[in-house]
């Protein structure tokens, strides 16, 4: 799927402008703001993608789920943009959503989607197609990492036009693109090691999962997988969070999952790790590279191949849905129609 969302679209050192359709040169050279509105999965999307937007475009922007954003009355600055995403094109509160913010003063709105001729293509501005193919299962899987994915590229044209990022800097960015689908395929031979991990996880009512910064929404989309393809009660927590209530759960029954790739977060994160093993909690530390983290008898390591860091929040996606995809076959849940759950949730 990864390889699909970039077909025709790397050209040379450039994303191509056609990714974007409707788009030209000058479509977001003066935008001023940014609010992007989305629901369960794709909202999670969102708010990586402020990350990326924020660092390579320096526009301030907002993430909110559809369901709130709709009843509110929202300030909206001039040459502010509106992006929904959304996997079916067809979610009622993210359509509400955009029906709402064409009538505020929104000057563009922007649409990430998979499906050409859903509504939402049909009603906004402009589409970024996430080309993820038909999504088999219920829950978003391939729609979630082409959602990052797109987001990304999105950062990079918006960050281009209004002249934030360096030519260095998008090179280096394209350069780590190009190599997403061979990376991810190495990411997915650790479909053995978590199959056997996930064992541990037979007759487990919650879990928690960490994450800081860009990884922080991660741990989010990684607890609604668990929750809703193996129905084990599953919350995300920024890391930091931790002491501030969610501390209260852990005890030896409780697994906590630690989303931990090398990066600049990494000292706070392991001190974070400290707290949680202080108290028992069996340990899933998901990483990579040479920091070394403290392994004990509770404490269970995967090691992830090395990545850019730009594409860790892509990457680290996808052992945390192979945990939940085994921890449903284990518990005898349906993987691709969850009870209960609705592809398109229309009304
Ligand atoms: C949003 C969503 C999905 C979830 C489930 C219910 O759909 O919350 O993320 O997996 O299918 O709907 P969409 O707006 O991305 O189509």
């Amino acid at each position: 799927s990864l390889r699909n969302t970039l077909l025709g679209r790397l050209n040379g050192d450039d994303i191509s402008l056609e990714t974007v359709v409707g788009a030209d040169e000058n479509t977001f050279r003066d935008i001023s703001s940014i609010q992007i509105v989305a629901c369960g999965t794709s909202y999670h999307a969102g708010l990586v993608g402020r990350y990326w937007l924020e660092e390579l475009t320096g526009i301030s922007t907002n993430v909110e789920i559809a369901s709130e954003y709709r009843y509110r009355k929202a300030v909206v600055r001039d040459n502010s943009l509106f992006i929904t995403i959304s996997q079916s094109g067809e979610t009622a509160d993210t359509l509400a959503s955009l029906r709402l913010a064409k009538e505020q003063n929104y000057t563009k709105t922007l649409s990430i989607c998979n499906v050409n001729g859903s509504s939402l293509v049909r009603e906004s501005d402009f589409t970024l197609f996430t080309k993820a193919g038909a999504e088999i299962g219920v829950a978003s899987t391939k729609a979630f990492t082409t959602q990052l994915l797109s987001l990304l590229i999105l950062a990079l044209i918006i960050g281009k036009q209004n002249g934030s990022i360096s030519a260095e800097k998008n090179h280096e960015i394209v350069e780590a693109i190009r190599k997403l689908p061979s990376l991810a395929e190495e990411f997915l031979s650790c479909d053995k090691t978590i199959s056997e991990l996930s064992e541990q996880f037979s007759g487990k009512h919650h879990c928690l999962f960490l994450g800081r910064g860009v990884m922080y929404p991660i741990a989010l989309e990684g607890a609604l997988k668990l929750k809703e393809i193996s129905y084990i009660h599953a919350e995300g927590y920024a890391a930091g969070e931790l002491k501030h209530g969610p501390i209260a759960l852990i005890d030896k029954r409780m697994p906590v999952v630690v989303v931990a790739p090398d990066n600049s977060l990494m000292d706070k994160l392991i001190s974070n790790v400290e707290e949680v093993r202080a108290r028992g909690a069996q340990l899933y530390i998901f990483k990579s590279g040479t920091t070394v983290i403290k392994s004990d008898g509770q404490t269970n390591m995967l090691s992830l191949p090395d990545c850019p860091e730009i594409l860790q929040p892509i990457l680290f996606t996808i052992p945390l849905q192979l945990l939940s995809y085994h921890c449903a076959v284990i518990n005898g849940t349906d993987v691709d129609q969850p009870r209960n759950l609705a592809k398109s949730v229309t009304v």
